[in-house]
């Protein structure tokens, strides 16, 4: 479900990334198959999403500094509740954010979000910056996606049986683009 313009305090959003990159910086990740990700990435929370020749996995400590992962703020917890209420997937704690960086040449190639613990729990999905092209394939990677343009302040909500459906995300339109996708991971 696209909620748009769900999230009023971009400016707040933003900060609290600045704040986050701070202590724990966006980074290249690597695919198990050692390919560099387009996107750089970070997380706070519980936990953060990983990925290096060990696999795709959560990591309660950033491997980067060995040190906890900035924990989430008040304010990303409250976002993503109300926009799993607003969407009708109920109340939602995630445990961890995953910040995606894109810079102009960045994608994310289609795939689905599959290293969590409980897929009872939606994913909630915070566009800031620049717009970009979300892609929905939905139960497989094949065929001709949905095609949804995400501005900043667009949340994007799938959940039930949806959770599991194959997405993609286009280089976004000339500038940076930030993603924040909310998780309950453990
Ligand atoms: O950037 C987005 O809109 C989606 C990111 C995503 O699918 C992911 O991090 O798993
Ligand atoms: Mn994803």
């Amino acid at each position: 479900m696209l909620l748009h313009g769900f999230a009023a305090t971009t400016q707040q959003l933003n900060a609290a990334v600045e704040m986050i990159s701070a202590a724990a910086p966006f980074r290249h990740l690597k695919t198990p198959g050692g390919r560099p990700m387009s996107a750089t990435m970070t997380s706070c929370g519980r936990c953060g999403w990983y990925s290096d020749s060990q696999g795709y996995r959560y990591e309660r400590l950033d491997p980067a500094n060995g040190r906890a992962w900035p924990a989430m703020p008040s304010t990303f917890a409250a976002l993503a509740h109300g926009a799993s209420m607003a969407a009708g997937f109920g109340p939602f704690e995630p445990d961890t954010c995953l910040i995606n960086r894109y810079a102009p040449s960045a994608q994310m190639g289609a795939h689905r979000d599959a290293d969590e613990r409980d897929f009872s729990q939606p994913i909630v999905s915070v566009t800031l910056g620049t717009p970009a092209t979300f892609l929905w394939y939905g139960a497989a990677r094949r065929g001709s996606p949905v095609k949804i343009r995400l501005l900043p302040g667009d949340v994007l909500v799938w959940g039930g049986a949806a959770r599991k459906g194959y997405h993609a995300v286009q280089k976004p339109e000339g500038g940076v683009r930030i993603n924040l996708t909310f998780r309950k991971a453990l």
